[in-house]
């Protein structure tokens, strides 16, 4: 059975979880602690990071694209037919998504306000991009769930966390990214791509007392502070 060792609230694990789920294969997970990590994992992951798949034949493999890339060419495509063009055009808009998962972490864990907006005015324009390109369609430009769907699973899923626990909300320009976050989330994609914890472990490192999203009270206190860190006016 493939193997994938993980870190809970690792958002590039959570894509390769998220794309074993939607094409329902089955899979064993194991955690480790990234400051401590064990031997034989260092052993498997030349560059000592999260998330490693080892294979049914039992090779490791590490990068998070290739891994994707890798479950999508060894086991029947999520979407049929895709041409080779197309394949490329999702690939792109999928790296987009992984090129921006450190982003968020780091908007996430901001201190101040000012630190929280500059941070943010990134991770705004691939979501200002990607509104650019969305449609009617249920999910990325079809009505089926594909690999830009899954890439962009962990950035929708953690903004969807951070609206419901504090009164900001990442996507709040954005009524196409917001109405695919929905979407996207009424699938439970997200609930069974991470840990059953992963709420409590994401909330107590990103929305704690060291945070700015986490001093809630301050995010909270005014409409006007909300629309000044999601909008250009930052
Ligand atoms: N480019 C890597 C990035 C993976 C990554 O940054 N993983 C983090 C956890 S979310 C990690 O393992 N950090 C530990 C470290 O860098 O020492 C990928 O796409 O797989």
């Amino acid at each position: 059975m493939i193997k994938v060792v993980s870190f809970k609230i690792c958002p590039f694990v959570q894509r390769i979880t998220a794309l074993l789920e939607a094409k329902h294969i089955p899979y064993e997970i194991e955690y480790i602690s990234l400051r401590d990590k064990p031997n034989w994992f260092l052993e498997i992951s030349p560059h000592g990071q999260v998330p490693v798949l080892i294979t049914e034949s039992g090779q490791p493999l590490f990068e998070s694209d290739a891994i994707a890339e890798y479950i999508e060419d060894a086991y029947a495509p999520l979407q049929k037919s895709v041409s080779a063009e197309q394949r490329a055009i999702n690939r792109a808009w999928s790296y987009l998504a992984s090129k921006n998962y450190l982003v968020q972490c780091s908007v996430q864990r901001s201190s101040d306000l000012a630190t929280l907006k500059e941070r943010a005015n990134k991770l705004a324009k691939a979501f200002a991009a990607i509104e650019g390109v969305l449609g009617d369609s249920r999910y990325f430009n079809s009505q089926s769930i594909g690999m830009v769907d899954i890439a962009w699973l962990p950035l929708l899923h953690r903004a969807a966390i951070i609206e419901k626990h504090r009164c900001y909300d990442f996507l709040a320009d954005y009524p196409k990214l917001k109405n695919w976050q929905q979407n996207l989330l009424s699938t439970g994609l997200a609930e069974r791509s991470v840990s059953d914890d992963f709420e409590s472990r994401f909330t107590e490192f990103y929305l704690s007392e060291e945070t700015f999203l986490g001093k809630g009270s301050d995010v909270c206190s005014s409409q006007a502070d909300q629309a000044c860190i999601t909008a250009s006016c930052c």
